[in-house]
């Protein structure tokens, strides 16, 4: 049976990413496949709580501290997300380790130590980057309400994520019509799935 696609959406806060993805989970429901979605930070889980608690001002932590419990909240949850994409079902990502970097490069920490605590996760085998200018997304609603959420900050946090990104990211236009970034979106991803299928990549 062809391995689920890892599909990751990436970006700053208010691009947009979590209503792309779930309109992207819908529509490759509607159109038959087994997709389901994974949203990090997965804030269900106690370490999750944790960083919930952090994000909203409840808790103080050390900047390390709390890249580290960012990381181990991914690698919670590798076991599940493994035996989905082995089982054949694809699985769209709100968010993964590249937010890690990016937002705790962004902060002052060293971007290879950042790295680090990361490797060995499944890898994305395609990577959307939502991207915005910062002006355009203060101006959405809700920025602001959660710790990371000013511009000078998120300014700095582009930066970074514009200097992780690979050779194969597809960059989009958030300033796009939700819409418009959709049938981007879902062209790109099922072309891909297409492609994984017929490579025959899935033999690990
Ligand atoms: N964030 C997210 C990090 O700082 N490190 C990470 O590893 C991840 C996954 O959490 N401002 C930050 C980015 C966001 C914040 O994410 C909450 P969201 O998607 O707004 O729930
Ligand atoms: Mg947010």
């Amino acid at each position: 049976m062809a391995r689920g696609r890892f599909i990751l959406l990436e970006g700053c806060d208010r691009a947009g990413k979590s209503t792309q993805c779930a309109m992207l989970v819908a529509a490759l429901k509607e159109k038959g496949h087994s997709v389901e979605l994974c949203k990090f930070p997965d804030r269900t889980t106690t370490i999750g709580q944790m960083i919930h608690a952090y994000l909203t001002n409840a808790k103080e932590l050390d900047d390390r501290a709390i890249h580290l419990l960012f990381s181990a909240n991914r690698w919670e949850a590798m076991q599940s997300m493994k035996r989905k994409l082995k089982g054949g079902t694809h699985l769209v990502v709100d968010r993964y380790a590249y937010s890690g970097v990016a937002f705790s490069t962004a902060k002052g920490l060293d971007l290879t130590w950042c790295k680090n605590p990361d490797k060995g996760l499944v890898r994305p085998d395609l990577t959307f980057f939502l991207d915005l200018p910062t002006t355009e997304a203060e101006k959405r609603g809700g920025f602001g309400e959660e710790r990371y959420e000013n511009r000078e900050l998120q300014e700095r946090v582009r930066e970074v994520f514009l200097q992780l990104k690979g050779k194969e990211w597809v960059m989009i236009d958030a300033r796009e019509t939700v819409q418009s970034m959709h049938h981007r979106i879902l062209k790109e991803a099922e072309e891909n799935i297409r492609v994984g299928e017929l490579d025959g990549r899935f033999a690990e």
